[in-house]
């Protein structure tokens, strides 16, 4: 069976990842229909052997299309969304439009995957520095409970999206060159106020929300509760944007509900489907952005118990942002809603 597919936001970094994926993974497409803003429709993307129009999202792009794959912004989605819905196609929205609303399932497949089945027509798709953060945390929850989740991130402007990527290369050349350095987009594109971001780091992802976090910051607080199903998990969040082009890094702390055994965790997060553990001090093995770049999987190291704190435990986490963090996500569930159909016809 074939399922005709919407692609929106076709030409976007994301975009570009999630129409890579569904050819490399043989996507049982019948229909591929590439939409975008009026800005980009025209261009000419070449799938599978064949160029495809994209064309401009309207309300009746979605007549016919079984599966929709939003990551053109929150305000794309709330506008169209609905439209495809209307005509009975399944979202996965990569935005953040509606991943609070308490109809919508929030998933990482390998901690959630069953929350798929409750979708009335949106699967939101987590941001990127909470799904690689939920998904290398899960086997700890299922094995000891967590209590506390303190993170800090290394995040990649890939992340911002393709005008910050530039940024970052014209910006490290004028720095090397002597030139006049002149950000545009960094830290928040709508904002007035922008900083360099090459050689260095800026503790701005996102707006600031009246309680001094930024709404990155409180993604990470807020989505890990409803992806963990379990509100009382503590979380506190500094995001950081760093010179890296592709790859999230993070430190994340956690303190574990009963005593761990660190082999046992090695052990735990060595078995679970999607994770990767990179941990030899002894050759200087740990995850690194450049090593997890273009690979579907989330990358764990450093693993070590806190020095004041018999349940507390270090680990670094680092994946690629626009893969697990965002197309491979909203592919694996375009997959798992295909083999759901095929299981039940
Ligand atoms: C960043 N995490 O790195 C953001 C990008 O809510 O899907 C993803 C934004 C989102 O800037």
């Amino acid at each position: 069976q074939k399922f005709n597919v919407a692609v929106v936001g076709a030409t976007g970094a994301v975009g570009e990842q999630i129409l890579g994926l569904l050819e490399k993974r043989d996507f049982p497409i019948g229909k591929l229909k590439l939409l975008s803003s009026a800005r980009s429709a025209g261009t000419v993307i070449n799938f599978k052997g064949l160029d495809v129009i994209v064309e401009e999202a309207t309300p009746d792009s979605f007549e016919g299309i079984d599966i929709a794959l939003f990551s053109a912004g929150g305000d794309v989605s709330k506008e169209f969304a609905p439209h495809a819905i209307r005509h009975g196609a399944v979202c996965i929205d990569n935005t953040n439009a509606y991943r609070m609303d308490p109809t919508t399932p929030l998933v990482v497949p390998e901690v959630n995957a069953e929350k798929i089945n409750d979708h009335v027509g949106i699967i939101a798709n987590p941001n990127c520095s909470t799904i690689q953060m939920v998904a290398a945390l899960k086997p700890l929850q299922d094995a000891y409970g967590i209590d506390r989740i303190i993170v800090s991130t290394y995040q990649a402007v890939s992340g911002a999206g393709s005008k910050a990527i530039d940024e970052l290369l014209r910006q490290s050349k004028a720095v090397l060159d002597n030139d006049h350095v002149d950000p545009q987009i960094l830290p928040v594109g709508s904002l007035p106020v922008k900083h360099q971001i090459a050689f260095n780091a800026i503790p701005q992802i996102d707006k600031f929300q009246d309680n001094g976090y930024t709404l990155e910051e409180m993604k990470m607080v807020n989505e890990t509760k409803k992806i963990m199903g379990d509100e009382t998990i503590n979380v506190t969040a500094t995001c950081v944007r760093i010179p890296v082009v592709y790859g999230h890094s993070e430190s994340v702390y956690v303190e574990l509900k009963q005593d761990y055994d660190l082999a046992e965790v090695r052990n735990l997060l060595e078995n679970s489907p999607g994770i990767t553990v990179v941990d030899d001090p002894s050759t200087q093995s740990y995850p690194l952005a450049t090593e997890a770049t273009g690979k579907p999987d989330v990358f764990v190291g450093r693993l070590r118990r806190d020095l004041g704190h018999q349940r507390g435990l270090n680990l670094w986490i680092v994946s690629d942002n626009l893969l697990k963090g965002a197309a491979w996500n909203a592919v694996q569930i375009a997959e798992i809603i295909v083999s759901k159909h095929s299981e039940r016809s």
